[in-house]
């Protein structure tokens, strides 16, 4: 074996970490000062971070929707609504229990700065701040949020969103395509004769065919397409900017490209294909209920005969 470069090694670790340096962590600042605010933005900029400065606090809710930000950089003092009652505001609304949220401030009254750690900010960092403090502390916390979110939110078998995870993104995505009155596609991905499979060559193979379809998934959707595991071998995908008739044309060639993966259990061959059905808000704004309607086109094309994509 050749001895290891150790130098050559460092310098990519380096060049990797560098590349990696604060991953775009998404910051959302809000301040009504607009000089100052627009100052740490440029440092969190500079600093590899991806900033979205809100002046108006009264817009939060819907910029966290769209935004989804890793870590919230309060004012206390804005004059619509102050940065503690912000923050306990975000704190009421589920998705947002485990954000977290610093306060940066030139208060320095005892009293003030508890009253912001007890609506739930993680943080309080006094103005003025060196850059470096500011940065490193942020990017610790945004971080840690990151990583335990996507454990969280993801399945451990497949890397897919697991369920409440789809659920979660279907609620904002039709949000946010009735507000810029854009389609969206749901679609529900059943397995056909999957019990077959487990018993024919073992669970240990059923797992490996989940995770085959859930490759040929995020190979062949667009990066924007959300793709998640709704429940054992069901499979939930969140078409935005898409109708139906779309969705089911993109759909329909994953069907026919999984269908004629040659799937391996010990020396044998077999294939694997799947049913799904296909929805869109042309039905139902209500989350749950278009679940249900692609659920109910799912069964359909099982009824029809399976392998095949219901409208
Ligand atoms: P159908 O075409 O009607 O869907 O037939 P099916 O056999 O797929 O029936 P059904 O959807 O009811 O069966 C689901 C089976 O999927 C049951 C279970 O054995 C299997 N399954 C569910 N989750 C997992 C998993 O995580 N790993 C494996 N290997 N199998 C799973
Ligand atoms: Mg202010
Ligand atoms: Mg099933
Ligand atoms: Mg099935």
């Amino acid at each position: 074996t050749k001895p290891v470069d150790v130098v050559a090694l460092t310098e990519r670790m380096d060049s990797l970490l560098q590349r990696d340096q604060n991953k775009g962590y998404r910051v959302l600042i809000v301040d009504d000062d607009v000089v100052t605010s627009r100052y740490y933005s440029e440092v969190l900029r500079n600093a590899g971070m991806t900033v979205f400065l809100l002046n108006d606090p009264t817009q939060i809710l819907s910029v966290m929707t769209d935004f989804r930000p890793e870590l919230l950089l309060l004012d206390i003092y804005m004059p619509l609504c102050s940065g503690v009652e912000l923050s306990r505001m975000i704190r009421q609304d589920n998705s947002y229990v485990d954000v977290p949220i610093v306060f940066l401030s030139s208060e320095n009254d005892m009293a003030n700065q508890l009253d912001a750690v007890r609506a739930g900010a993680d943080d309080f960092i006094m103005k003025p701040v060196s850059q470096e403090y500011l940065v490193s502390s942020l990017s610790t916390r945004a971080e840690r949020y990151r990583s335990l979110r996507s454990l969280i939110m993801r399945d451990g078998l497949t890397g897919l969103y697991n369920h409440t995870a789809i659920k979660e993104h279907l609620a904002s995505e039709i949000l946010q395509a009735r507000r810029k009155q854009a389609p969206l596609a749901l679609a529900m991905i059943d397995l056909d004769y999957f019990k077959r499979v487990n018993d024919q060559y073992g669970h240990a193979t059923g797992d490996q065919v989940l995770r085959t379809l859930a490759r040929i998934l995020r190979q062949r959707l667009r990066r924007s397409d959300i793709v998640g595991r709704y429940g054992g071998e069901e499979f939930a995908i969140v078409f935005p900017d898409t109708d139906a008739a779309t969705a089911r044309r993109v759909l329909d060639q994953v069907r026919t490209a999984f269908a004629k993966v040659s799937q391996h259990a010990e020396n044998e061959e077999f294939f694997v294909t799947f049913s799904a059905g296909v929805a869109d808000l042309e039905n139902t704004i209500d989350p749950d209920a278009l679940f249900d309607i692609a659920d109910s086109a799912m069964y359909a094309s099982k009824q029809a005969g399976r392998n095949r994509i219901t409208l």
